[in-house]
């Protein structure tokens, strides 16, 4: 017997399955297409890590389970090239992003992705920063801005003065730039955003239908943030100057409308359009002070602080009839609601500290805490409410509600937390936003909105709008609310990719535009429309964008792109003939939505989020079929070492080459899964490698030695053999990796233990459940135990120890079945009997499966509720059903 010797056996595979393209599934003609997809990585740093390996090794060992049931299993792989992560690495390590990206996903693929041993079809690469893939990027953009998803607004942004670039919101964690971790800080600029907004129900509702992990459903839940509750109207009876009457009212949102009458001051944001208009001249300087220094802190600092002006003006609380002052204090954001508050001291803890801090009344009209020492959020009877008094808080709010509504106070709202997402990047590493601004046209108002082409588009959209309905009664294309965006107009499809030109100097300058803006033969342009200059967008477009689609890409790579003719697609095309679509028609229809995701959850309102959002806007554009991409997702756990996330400053990072190079990968991978549930990760330790190591050894040696020694008659074997293959199914089935393995492990000792006993038939369905998680050692194995068989019998005696196999179909352990077991010898050894005493059940008792009619009897006559019926009678008769019914006959 040959010694296990990984690194040989798993370089041979890898290059015959390459070279043979063993495993490439016929895009366009399968009949079980199983899209099996997973995250892919952006090429940076020192290459993969093992938490790589564990995402890519789960996924794939469930696609190598999926293919044994007869799936035609298709895993792409890519890269995520475009982006502030690339360049950031590229200024690191002071090389252009352009070379550096070509080197670094040639050393990923080659050196690393396939080393791992995964069914990826290479054929059907992506990667980002192809001008041919972000040909499409651009052109989706376009896609958005003529459906009015796509707009160009002032607002208040995040902006990382470290990546000196805006972020979006999705982006900031905690305040500081998910990237750099640098503290990110507010700035007033004009931007690109995607109406994500107007999805937000949508997004909400659809979690209801997606088999996804419940984590991540979870964060996009809290993401949205959907509140309801009321927006209230505050009316301000006199002007601050004079006294005379006021028009002016304040409507603040709230979502504890049962607290109203303890609404003793109304707090307005400081970018709050009222703030200074309501500030009374004895106030206003103060106000002016602190509204400025607010504009400049950011989200977090504003959270915190509890300062705030008042601004010498009162509003009358309508359900008190009580003067109440308006503050202006920057806890309140603009961004949400409507930027103004009915603080209510007694019952929300930050305005509590206000109150308690600025000595303003603090009235309770929730009973169950003690406001004296603390706001009461929690739930419980109205007081101090006038007729209101009594009611629970939970009636109070309807009730509060509906009188709001119905006496023209306000009206019942629903708040989202989500924001637009912010696309545009000041940065160079990015697909050119195609965009172009003509001042001339501006100046007449004119837009792509007002040409010829967007009226076709509106009028067939809305065409098609009227059959849709018919068809599917809840979704209406909108060309949702344009906003003014005058001068603006999108590159005409021919002129895509608008590509990004070569600069030496690509750094980023931080003067809020991005470098590309240092290029005047880039930046100037002819417009479209009236043919005089105009200038080009010369922002990049946010690195999600490229990721937000790439799912749709990937099947149709290599193969030809779909074009759309006019009444096929809900708009025309700028030549009104057709256009061409990033995809193909037919295999976009054979392979998606995908079946399967697997990925990180630190995704889950990033590239989650925002590929459920594109894949909804397509839908209704008319682009695609379906609105969720993503059937069933799950995320997996985190790789840690040393007992904290793996960092580079931590320097707790582990190469997988480390291993690849002493184990082999076929360890590395089982290790990786043997670590804890899949969905939880868990701790990296390079001793317990070695265990993993030794089963395989073991199961080496033990498969090899069933070749000479068979006795297919051993029954214990053959019975947790079948208990086995329904165990590692169910477990592969539920990404139970780790109890699979130990099952595995179990089974191999009982083996051991036979050793002598081994059948070959044992042997080769062993291979077969160890395939999918070891998928070199394993074809190794099966061309072994099939060449002695073909030995054993006679059959090709050429062919008797080579271990290459010749046929083209079906030699590999990799093409065989999933092994079947057979129920019945797996059935429990316990069975519940039914007692029954003539012919009524009165009792059940559970027996092993072979027990004797007179042990069973002995049993049930021993039973208490069986006794009161035989007490002191005679057992005529007893009928024995095996296994299932004994009926007892007794006279009188
Ligand atoms: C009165 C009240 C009484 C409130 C009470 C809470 C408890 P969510 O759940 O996040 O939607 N709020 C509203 N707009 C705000 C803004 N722009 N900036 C800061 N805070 C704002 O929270 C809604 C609650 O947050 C609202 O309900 C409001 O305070 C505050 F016992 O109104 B509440
Ligand atoms: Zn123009």
């Amino acid at each position: 017997m040959k010694r296990y010797n990984p690194l040989e056996i798993e370089k041979k595979w890898q290059a015959k399955w390459e070279k043979d393209k063993t495993f490439k599934v016929d895009i366009k003609s399968v009949k079980k297409p199983y899209y099996n997809l997973m995250m892919f990585p952006y090429p940076s740093g020192d290459g993969l890590h093992v938490g790589h390996v564990y995402a890519f090794g789960g996924a794939d060992t469930f696609g190598r389970f999926k293919k044994m049931q007869g799936n035609d299993v298709f895993e792409p792989m890519g890269f995520d090239s475009f982006g502030i992560h690339s360049e950031n690495y590229a200024i690191k390590v002071k090389k252009h992003p352009k070379e550096l990206i070509k080197e670094t996903t040639t050393y990923f693929r080659e050196e690393q992705l396939k080393k791992i041993g995964a069914l990826f079809d290479w054929d059907h690469e992506v990667i980002t920063s192809d001008p041919d893939y972000y040909k499409w990027t651009q052109w989706l953009f376009i896609q958005l801005f003529k459906a009015g998803l796509a707009v160009r607004k002032k607002a208040s942004v995040d902006w990382c003065p470290s990546c000196k670039t805006v972020l979006a919101n999705e982006q900031v964690i905690a305040g500081k730039c998910e990237r750099c971790k640098h503290q990110v800080i507010q700035k007033e600029l004009e931007q690109w955003f995607f109406k994500i907004t107007d999805y937000a129900q949508k997004l909400l509702d659809n979690l209801e239908k997606i088999d996804w992990s419940e984590t991540t459903k979870a964060m996009q839940r809290n993401w949205i943030g959907r509140s309801e509750g009321a927006a209230i109207r505050f009316k301000i009876p006199a002007l601050p100057l004079g006294r005379q009457n006021s028009k002016f009212e304040i409507e603040a949102f709230t979502t504890r409308p049962d607290t109203v009458f303890g609404a003793t001051f109304l707090v307005l944001s400081p970018e709050h359009k009222l703030a200074l208009k309501l500030s009374t001249a004895k106030f206003s300087e103060a106000a002016k002070k602190y509204i400025a220094k607010a504009l400049l802190a950011s989200a977090e600092e504003r959270s915190k602080a509890k300062t705030g002006v008042f601004t010498g003006s009162y509003a009358i609380n309508p359900f008190t009839k009580k003067e109440i002052p308006v503050w202006i204090a920057d806890y309140v954001l603009m961004s949400y609601g409507t930027g103004a508050i009915m603080a209510v001291p007694a019952h929300d803890q930050r305005d509590y500290d206000f109150a308690k801090e600025q000595k303003l009344d603090i009235v309770e009209v929730i009973s169950g805490g003690d406001v004296g020492k603390e706001a009461y959020v929690g739930e419980g009877k109205m007081v101090n409410s006038g007729q209101f008094n009594g009611l629970s808080s939970k009636e109070g709010i309807k009730k509060i509600s509906e009188y709001i509504e119905d006496n023209k106070l306000g009206k019942k709202t629903v708040n989202y937390h989500l924001r637009d997402w912010l696309i545009s990047r000041q940065r160079y590493w990015g697909p050119p936003i195609p965009m172009m601004f003509c001042q001339s046209c501006a100046k007449e108002g004119k837009s792509w909105f007002t040409t010829e082409e967007a009226e076709k588009y509106q009028v067939s959209s809305i065409k098609y709008q009227e059959q849709d309905k018919k068809k599917i009664p809840n979704t209406k294309y909108q060309i949702h609310n344009i906003d003014s965006m005058e001068g603006w107009y999108p590159v005409m499809d021919k002129y895509l990719p608008v590509e990004l030109p070569h600069l030496d100097d690509y750094q980023p300058k931080g003067k809020g535009v991005s470098p590309l803006a240092t290029l005047p033969d880039f930046v100037n342009v002819k417009c479209p429309e009236c043919g005089s200059w105009a200038k080009r967008e010369t922002d990049v477009s946010d690195t999600f964008l490229d990721s937000s689609w790439y799912y749709l890409r990937y099947p149709s790579v290599g193969t030809q792109n779909s074009r759309l003719a006019v009444g096929q697609a809900k708009f025309k095309s700028q030549n009104g003939k057709e256009m061409e679509l990033p995809w193909n028609v037919g295999i976009t229809k054979k392979w998606l939505p995908v079946d399967s995701y697997i990925g990180g959850n630190e995704h889950a309102v990033l590239h989650l989020l925002y590929t459920r959002f594109i894949t909804m806007a397509l839908k209704d554009i008319g682009l695609i079929d379906f609105e969720e991409p993503f059937k069933k997702f799950r995320a997996h756990g985190l790789v840690i070492h040393e007992g904290a996330k793996m960092s580079k400053s931590r320097g707790n990072v582990v190469n997988p080459n480390e291993f690849l190079e002493s184990y082999g990968i076929d360890t590395l991978r089982m290790y990786l899964l043997f670590l804890g549930p899949y969905d939880q990760g868990g701790d990296f330790s390079d001793r317990a490698i070695s265990g993993v190591y030794r089963f395989l050894n073991r199961v080496w040696a033990i498969v090899n030695n069933s070749l000479l020694n068979h006795d297919p008659n051993d029954v214990g074997l053959e019975k947790e053999m079948n208990k086995l293959i329904k165990k590692v199914g169910e477990d592969f089935e539920n990404l139970k990796f780790n109890t699979a393995i130990a099952a595995l492990m179990e089974y191999v000792n009982i083996m051991y233990k036979s050793k002598d006993k081994v059948d070959r038939n044992i042997s080769k369905r062993l291979v077969l459940l160890l395939a999918p998680l070891a998928p070199h050692i394993s074809e190794e194995l099966w061309q072994i135990v099939n060449s002695s068989e073909l030995m054993v019998h006679g059959k090709k005696e050429n062919e008797t120890n080579k271990n290459e196999p010749n046929s083209t179909t079906n030699w590999s352990v990799h093409q065989q079945s999933w092994p079947s077991y057979n129920k019945k010898l797996i059935e429990e050894d316990v069975v519940t009997i039914v007692v029954e005493i003539n012919g009524k059940v009165r009792d059940q008792l559970e027996a092993s499966r072979g027990i004797s009619k007179e042990d069973i009897t002995r049993l049930a006559l021993d039973r208490p509720k069986v006794k009161r019926y035989t007490k002191n009678k005679k057992i005529e008769k007893t009928i024995w059903i095996e296994g299932r019914l004994l009926n007892l006959v007794i006279g009188d």
